[in-house]
């Protein structure tokens, strides 16, 4: 009911519409109607009242709830269905448990915070009440278990053309980092549940810095971390932001499962390679491997040239790269 109260506020486009008239079309009271009205106020909707005119939507707060997303979206099917908290502990572990249900495909949770936020390799992620986008895009793609994480790579590949929109040059950090200026801004977090040969679901998980300051980061990543905010010196709209994100990665979605390959972005992708060309270190398990960083293939692994000249493929998952001087 609070929603239609907002529609029947967004219809107006800033004109007032009396208590009377929202309560003869929604069928409720004028009490309930103040009622709803109120608590959207405290969601931070900035509505305005004067006694004879009734009521009016000023400013909507930057909340990334289906109501204020899903205007913003062309796609078919990503975020038609989005389940939006407060808080939550973390959105990639809800999307696991209701990736097992009858949930659609495309379905997004999104959260203003997370309280125990995950990154890979049982990693935390740090994810404050309103500083950043903390979402999960829940697929349930009809394509073989192995070839998943090529879904990481073009998340992030989606990711780099929709941080385009908000003046960034961002990099990619193979498998699952958003880099800027050498600094992380956005992690991925791919998670999969299936049978031998079959994909239940798919979560990817997304965590993109957006309105932090340089003090908001924990001291541990401070030096390593960044934000939109940061490196465009501007506060965004992370509801607009998330729209650019979803629409974009639909977009590249649809051709990653049309031709069931990365084949026609990857030479963007690795042109947007912050590793390619470095000098890295790999930490794969307990081995660790030191060489040159040379491409990444149709298949989404890794290439480094190793000190002694052979080179070798490296598989996204248990892996973590180190640039030889410093994060990357
Ligand atoms: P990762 O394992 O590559 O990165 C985790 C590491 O990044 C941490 O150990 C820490 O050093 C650093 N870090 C933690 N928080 C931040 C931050 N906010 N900004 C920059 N660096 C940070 C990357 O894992 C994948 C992260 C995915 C997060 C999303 S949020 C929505 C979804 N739900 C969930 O629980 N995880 C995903």
């Amino acid at each position: 009911m609070k929603y239609r109260i907002l529609e029947e506020l967004k219809s107006r486009d800033k004109e007032y519409i009396s208590g009377e008239e929202i309560s003869r079309r929604l069928g409720i009271s004028r009490t309930a109607v103040w009622k709803y009205i109120n608590r959207l106020r405290q969601e931070g909707y900035n509505i305005e009242s004067q006694t004879n005119s009734g009521y009016k939507l000023v400013q909507s707060p930057d909340i990334l709830s289906s109501f204020e997303i899903q205007p913003l979206l062309k796609t078919r099917f990503i975020g038609c269905e989005i389940l939006y908290f407060d808080s939550i502990d973390s959105t990639n572990t809800y999307a696991k448990k209701i990736g097992e249900e009858n949930m659609k495909e495309g379905t997004v949770i999104i959260a203003d915070e997370q309280t125990s936020g995950r990154g890979r390799l049982g990693r935390q992620w740090m994810s404050p009440k309103g500083k950043g986008i903390w979402m999960t895009i829940l697929l349930k793609p009809n394509i073989a278990p192995s070839e998943a994480s090529k879904i990481t790579l073009a998340a992030a590949y989606a990711l780099c053309t929709a941080l385009d929109k908000c003046g960034l040059d961002v990099r990619i950090k193979w498998p699952n980092d958003i880099v800027v200026n050498g600094k992380k801004l956005c992690g991925i977090l791919t998670e999969m549940s299936a049978d031998m040969d079959i994909i239940k679901y798919i979560a990817v998980g997304i965590g993109l810095n957006a309105n932090f300051d340089a003090h908001d980061f924990d001291s541990s990543i401070a030096a390593e971390a960044t934000s939109i905010k940061i490196e465009t010196g501007k506060y965004i709209s992370r509801k607009i932001v998330a729209s650019y994100i979803l629409n974009e990665f639909e977009r590249v979605y649809d051709i990653f499962i049309k031709e069931g390959s990365i084949k026609s972005f990857l030479e963007e992708y690795k042109r947007r390679s912050a590793v390619i060309g470095k000098e890295i270190r790999v930490i794969y398990r307990k081995e660790e491997l030191r060489g040159k960083a040379v491409d990444v293939t149709e298949e989404g692994h890794l290439v480094i040239r190793l000190e002694d000249g052979s080179t070798r493929e490296i598989i996204s998952g248990e892996v973590s790269i180190r640039s030889i001087n410093g994060y990357i």
